[in-house]
């Protein structure tokens, strides 16, 4: 059985096959209201302090003009990290793409997508950081936050970049601006909701969140 759904700029897929079904997901905030928070969204953080504050932005600059998803806040620091999960997601093998772009952060900045997300302490998340001029990708177990790879790289703020993930059986494989950095195995997460993440106080823009399930 199919089903397509389109609703202006959110498409949906689900193809079902028995008990196992996989779907596709294209997010580009073009059908959410600029200044407020996107229903399909659930707004979380893991570790210390406060919600953070997630909100419609418009850049005419952004891979899909005009809306943004930016997270603004600055008055969290320290062992923080801002979530913004795609409700009722479910990926297992998958090929995620996001474009983000660095505003400002003192004590961080930059940010990334998560995915195979069970809740605000498990899941998995990549992420490119102007201020250290590093890409890395981590699991989160429990609250705790483990480094799986890094790599040393220029990450520019002020432009927008792309992060892409594959991650089929236990293989994840990390991409900055197309070309191939990251390359782990790690069997802690099966499959889970995919979303977008920052530290601390990075105030940081993301726009065409494009994921797939791949088999
Ligand atoms: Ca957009």
């Amino acid at each position: 059985m199919r089903i397509h759904r389109f609703f202006s700029g959110l498409l949906i897929l689900f193809l079902f096959s028995g008990l196992s079904f996989g779907q596709k997901l294209f997010i580009d905030f073009e059908k959410y209201e600029t200044g407020r928070f996107p229903t399909d969204f659930i707004s979380t953080f893991t570790g210390n302090g406060i919600p953070g504050i997630w909100k419609i932005k418009e850049d005419e600059t952004a891979p899909s003009p005009s809306k943004v998803m930016a997270q603004l806040s600055s008055r969290n620091f320290g062992y923080h990290f801002n979530l913004a999960v795609v409700k009722n997601t479910n990926f297992s093998n998958l090929k995620l793409s996001v474009y983000f772009k660095a505003i400002r952060g003192k004590e961080d900045r930059g940010g990334g997508p998560v995915w195979r997300y069970l809740d605000a302490n498990n899941y998995y998340i990549a992420r490119a950081n102007p201020l250290e001029n590093n890409f890395r990708v981590y699991k989160v177990v429990g609250g705790i936050r483990r480094m799986m790879a890094t790599v040393n790289l220029k990450i520019t703020s002020g432009k927008w970049h792309r992060i892409d993930i594959e991650n089929i059986e236990n293989e994840i494989k990390c991409y900055y601006d197309g070309k191939l950095y990251l390359n782990v195995k790690d069997n802690t997460f099966k499959s889970g909701k995919v979303g977008l993440w920052t530290k601390a106080d990075a105030v940081t823009y993301f726009d065409n969140l494009n994921v797939e399930e791949i088999r």
